[in-house]
């Protein structure tokens, strides 16, 4: 389990029951569903938020996602927190959650990747677990699953080696995990937006991942860059192409946009990158509540903006 001073970080069954109670008392606008199994037996949980869900595939749709790296539990809160404000506030009345509950379609997937979250908390030790858990042909473990997405899969800054800690797999979608999202993203076809939560560094990532190009069609640049100038305003983060922090391929954003053209962000939460090294990836659990709140805007930005996000460069209009 997580060590003792960020007990306030949930690990899989905390989650899971957190999810659950959300689900049960709120069965008017909240669906709880497995999207798969992991190799280990854990399902990999999503919520759907919206009134009314039987018109939901009607409503436009966005989807969040935290957990794809096991170290960065940090990104598994927000997406969790996100789904507990949506719903309080909803019965507290307020009146933009209201109408967007009911306008929209809201998917939320915590924790993509629950093997290796368990893993990296195990024995009350952090383990500094990237990857998930499955058994690769040479005995070592774990898939880098933000390498492991099938557009421009096995290209530059990814690797073939399985004992690295960026390992893209044996083939585009060869883990459970990606599978999972690959089949729920396309499963739901009025997904126009999507955000991958990670961390960290404190920035907003937009394609292409895989190469310093920019995005072919200059509307789908221009939506992304001022998407995320304009998100950049509320949480502080800096606003970048994903190649200009590394170029790699096979990552969750490149395939969304680049196969689906669904507009799509990854954040990489706080703390900034400058001298914490691999501590980063622990921050504590003081910093739980004020990242939260610097990102409620961002979010609540994208479940708006999911209608129409070409809106966002047409401001006069
Ligand atoms: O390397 C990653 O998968 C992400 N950073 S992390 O520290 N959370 O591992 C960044 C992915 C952004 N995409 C590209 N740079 N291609
Ligand atoms: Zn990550």
């Amino acid at each position: 389990d997580f060590p003792e001073k960020d007990s306030a970080y949930h690990n899989y069954d905390e989650l899971t029951a957190a999810l659950r109670e959300l689900a049960q008392n709120n069965s008017d606008i909240v669906t709880m569903s497995s999207i798969a199994r992991t190799q280990e037996g854990r399902d990999i949980w999503s919520i759907r938020i919206t009134s009314d869900s039987a018109t939901a595939a009607n409503k436009p749709g966005s989807i969040f996602m935290g957990g794809h790296h096991a170290r960065e539990h940090l990104s598994v809160e927000m997406p969790l927190m996100l789904a507990q404000y949506l719903v309080t506030q909803y019965r507290n009345g307020n009146p933009r959650v209201v109408s967007l509950i009911q306008s929209r379609d809201i998917h939320i997937i915590p924790a993509v990747n629950p093997d290796g979250l368990e893993f990296d908390i195990k024995d009350g030790s952090y383990k500094m677990w990237r990857k998930n858990r499955t058994r690769n042909a040479n005995g070592t473990y774990g898939v880098d699953l933000n390498r492991n997405y099938g557009y421009q899969w096995g290209g530059q800054g990814a690797s073939s080696s399985p004992s690295s800690d960026t390992y893209r797999g044996t083939a585009p979608f060869s883990e459970i995990e990606t599978q999972a999202i690959r089949n729920y993203v396309e499963a739901n076809t009025n997904i126009t937006v999507l955000l991958s939560v990670h961390s960290f560094s404190k920035l907003i990532l937009y394609p292409w991942g895989f190469t310093y190009s920019a995005i072919e069609t200059g509307a789908d640049k221009l939506v992304h860059q001022t998407m995320a100038r304009k998100m950049a305003e509320w949480n502080g983060y800096a606003p970048q192409q994903s190649s200009e922090l590394y170029v790699s391929s096979g990552d969750t954003t490149d395939w969304s946009y680049g196969v689906h053209k669904i507009i799509s962000f990854t954040f990489e939460l706080d703390p900034a990158n400058n001298g914490f090294g691999g501590g980063g990836f622990y921050p504590g659990a003081g910093v739980i509540q004020p990242v939260f709140q610097k990102n409620i805007e961002p979010f609540l930005y994208l479940i708006d903006y999911s209608d129409n996000p070409y809106r966002a460069i047409n401001v006069g209009i």
